[in-house]
């Protein structure tokens, strides 16, 4: 919501980016990293895509969801109502545990869709921060399924694609035939 308290930054002040709704293909395609000449792109998206996020409101955001096919995310979980941002520049996966833990995800792209979705407990990334440096985040809980769920959508994966092949359908045909109103 506009004018939440708390937040890192004043989000009125800031355009909001639209948000791709699934089925839509660029969805579906791989991100590029981020290069040397994408500095200045990603450096003026960055805060759009927060105050997208925050106002949608949701706790993470990947570039391709706002038509920016770079490998590019964001996520904060807000604990405590308190702003914990983090940006992510060409994060990698470089340990997953192999306990699962199973959690009710939904996506800005498919919205008003929830649904369990079993993926590893725990995750090990390693990520440029927004200054260029280089980082490590473990996680584990929310925090763990979310950076988890963002990362698949660099690689053009949505969290329906871990669900039984009936269970995506019926989603992906009432979000199809709702756009289809839309239009
Ligand atoms: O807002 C979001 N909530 C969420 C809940 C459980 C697991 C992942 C997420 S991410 C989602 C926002 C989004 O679509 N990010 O891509
Ligand atoms: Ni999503």
């Amino acid at each position: 919501m506009r004018g939440m308290a708390n937040l890192p930054i004043p989000t009125s002040d800031i355009p909001l980016l639209p948000v791709l709704i699934a089925p839509h293909a660029r969805l579906r395609a791989k991100a590029r990293a981020v290069g040397k000449g994408d500095e200045d792109a990603v450096r003026a998206i960055i805060p759009r895509m927060f105050a997208t996020m925050y106002t949608a409101p949701g706790i993470g955001l990947a570039a391709p969801q706002v038509d920016l096919g770079l490998r590019l995310l964001i996520v904060d979980l807000m604990p405590n109502d308190k702003p914990a941002p983090f940006t992510m520049i060409n994060p990698e996966i470089v340990a997953l545990s192999p306990e699962l833990a199973t959690r009710e995800e939904g996506c800005l792209s498919l919205p008003g869709m929830y649904a369990d979705v079993t993926r590893p407990a725990r995750v090990k990334v390693r990520y440029l921060d927004e200054t260029g440096a280089r980082k490590e985040l473990e996680a584990e809980n929310l925090l763990s399924a979310c950076v988890q769920h963002e990362i698949d959508h660099l690689d053009g994966v949505l969290f329906v694609d871990y669900l039984s092949i009936l269970k995506r359908n019926m989603i992906m045909r009432k979000l199809a035939k709702e756009q289809k109103l839309k239009k």
